[in-house]
């Protein structure tokens, strides 16, 4: 099993879509093992964009970000990494295949509604970042034999 952290930027929150999005990943049979509304501030934004600190338009996308409230997301599954990734579509919303959450609900680079971590290493970090370690759950869950066959989920990664 695999975690990884997924942001719903302010433009679903102001357009009222934060269930819909909610719904694509609880649909899937992702499980959200972690979910809370924070407000980002500059700080978390330079070490979460870090790797943007030089693009002109770093100023531009850290306002985007703080313009409301944001929606965190640790979500679990196999391979859950790319599965978000994938789900979440390519970067510039306008270049996002439909069916794609971006592809879906955005036509721009920098307003593309949904954050999702990109590899194992940054999914570990970003979890840490966003979520103290008594805000993600270990639970149960019923129904794995529904969602995978034993050797999906029994399998180390
Ligand atoms: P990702 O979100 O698909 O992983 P990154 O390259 O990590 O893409 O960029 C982080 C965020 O920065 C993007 O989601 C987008 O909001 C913004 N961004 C990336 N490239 C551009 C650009 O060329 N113009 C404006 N905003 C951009
Ligand atoms: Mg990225």
């Amino acid at each position: 099993m695999e975690r990884t952290l997924v942001l719903l930027k302010p433009g679903i929150i102001q357009r009222n879509l934060m269930g819909e999005i909610i719904t694509r990943f609880e649909r899937r049979g992702l499980r959200i093992v972690g979910m809370k509304m924070m407000q980002l501030t500059d700080e978390i934004l330079n070490e979460h964009y870090s790797h943007l600190v030089e693009k002109p338009f770093f100023q531009s996308l850290k306002d985007s970000m703080t313009a409301t409230p944001v929606v965190a997301l640790c979500l679990e599954g196999v391979d859950a990494i790319r599965v978000v990734r994938m789900m979440a579509g390519t970067t510039n919303g306008r270049n996002a295949a439909p069916g794609t959450i971006r592809g879906d609900y955005c036509v721009s680079n920098q307003q593309n509604v949904v954050h999702a971590s990109d590899g194992p290493h940054t999914a570990f970090d970003e979890i840490r970042r966003f979520f103290k370690s008594d805000e993600v759950f270990d639970f149960g869950m019923t129904n794995l034999d529904r969602l995978y066959a034993p050797d999906e989920y029994n399998r180390d990664e």
